[in-house]
This record gives C-alpha cells, sequence and structure tokens, in this order.
C-alpha cells in the first residue's frame, strides 16, 4: 500500500478518535439527558469505524476472490456502523421499534449484497448491485417518506431529525457511484482514487454527524417535558 494512503488511513483514525471523544462527552454529559438521546449508543459509530480503520492502514483482510478483490473490514465496518446511523434517526425521530428495526434491516441487506457484488462477477454482479440498489431506495424511502411522519409530532427534535436526514440523504448516494466507477464496478477510476474518496466520505458521513447530536442535544428534554 503507498504511503499516501497509509497517510490517509491514520488521519481517519485521527478523525474517529475526535469523533469519540465527542461521543464520550455526549453520554456522560447533562445528568437526566443521557437516556433520552440514547447517546452512549452513537460511541459504537465513530469507534467501530476507527477500530476497522486501523486494520486497513495495517492492510489486513484485503481478500481476492477469484478475479475480484475485496477490502473485508471496509464492509464490516459498514456492515455494523450504518445501521446505527440510520437506526439512530428513527430514533430521532420518534418511530416505533418495527420502523427502526426495518430500516436497520434494509440498510444491513444493501451492504451484504454489495458485498457480494464486490467478489463476483458477470450476471451475478449485475444482480447483487441492483439488489443492493434496491435496498438502498427502500432506505431513502424510510427516511423521507415514513420516518417524516413521526418526526411531524416533535417540535424541537424535528431540526435535528432533518439535519441527520438530508446529511445522510445527500452523502449516501455518492457511494453506490463511486462502486460503479471504480474497480468492482466498470474500473474507470484506479482502485488508490477509490480508497480515497471512501476515506473521505467515511469521516464525513460519521464524526460531524456526531458533532450535529452534540450541538443539538438538548432538544431531547425539551420536546420529551411538552409531550
Ligand atoms: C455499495 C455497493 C453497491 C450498491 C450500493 C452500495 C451502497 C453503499 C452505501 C454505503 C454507505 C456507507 C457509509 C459509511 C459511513 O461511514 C455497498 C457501495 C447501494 C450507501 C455511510
Amino acid at each position: 500500500m503507498s504511503t499516501h494512503i497509509t497517510a490517509a488511513y491514520a488521519l481517519a483514525v485521527l478523525g474517529f478518535a475526535v469523533g469519540v471523544a465527542l461521543a464520550a462527552r455526549l453520554a456522560t454529559v447533562d445528568d437526566a439527558d443521557t437516556d433520552r438521546g440514547k447517546f452512549a449508543y452513537l460511541l459504537a459509530i465513530p469507534g467501530f469505524a476507527g477500530l476497522m480503520y486501523i486494520v486497513m492502514a495495517l492492510d489486513v483482510g484485503v481478500l481476492t476472490v477469484g478475479s475480484e478483490t475485496i477490502v473485508l473490514p471496509r464492509y464490516v465496518d459498514w456492515l455494523v456502523t450504518t445501521p446505527l446511523l440510520v437506526g439512530y434517526v428513527g430514533y430521532v425521530a420518534g418511530a416505533p421499534r418495527r420502523w427502526i428495526a426495518g430500516v436497520m434491516a434494509a440498510d444491513a441487506g444493501m451492504i451484504a449484497a454489495g458485498a457480494v457484488a464486490t467478489v463476483t462477477t458477470g450476471p451475478t454482479k449485475w444482480a447483487f448491485f441492483a439488489i443492493s440498489g434496491g435496498f438502498h431506495l427502500s432506505l431513502f424511502y424510510v427516511l423521507y417518506r415514513v420516518l417524516p411522519t413521526y418526526a411531524r409530532n416533535f417540535s424541537k427534535r424535528r431540526g435535528l431529525f432533518k439535519l441527520l436526514q438530508n446529511h445522510i440523504g445527500l452523502l449516501w448516494v455518492a457511494y453506490p457511484l463511486v462502486w460503479l466507477v471504480g474497480a468492482p464496478g466498470l474500473g474507470y477510476v484506479s482502485a488508490a482514487g477509490i480508497t480515497l474518496i471512501i476515506i473521505y466520505l467515511d469521516v464525513v458521513a460519521k464524526v460531524p454527524y456526531i458533532y450535529f447530536v452534540w450541538n443539538r442535544r438538548y432538544c431531547f428534554d425539551r420536546d420529551a417535558a411538552e409531550s
């Protein structure tokens, strides 16, 4: 692995460390608020990503399956942390458990099918890409059509909900496009280029997300008092 890529992984680990520090403060701050925002749970997002990034920086877990290559820790990271990112948005919206579980399951399906698409070839690859894309669309449907009907009931939390909804809405469409132009798809962009783009996207998808919650941490309290 080139030193540039190793350096980018190391920088990302630093970024996730900032996310962990922020999430840790969020989890320990303001006595009674802690339960209402379920803040402790957010620690796992930059925490687990940081761990997988250390593994990637060490160049461990790059597997070759037939003619295809997969960076396994990347998919393990996504499989664990992206359902948490999207599930927490459901929690902020005040959605019932079945929708939170449903959107988390769709997300996990998207990542698992994407991993299969990455290591297969020919029609199988494109079938799994389509399955992953289908899960992606269903996730966006829940995010933009279902969750807002619940978020509407909260005056203060709604602001944080919209922020996280659009943060995901803007960033997450980039992933299938990057996959498409990279080696697992059409191969227009070099593996090193794709790796750098994904590192950047992953940090931006996770660390500012924690910051947004930190910034609006009191919204849970006020709405709880109102209802
Ligand atoms: C894949 C492959 C094929 C199709 C689709 C994909 C979507 C991936 C997404 C990943 C999001 C990752 C995030 C990481 C944060 O750190 C698996 C690339 C639809 C949406 C947000």
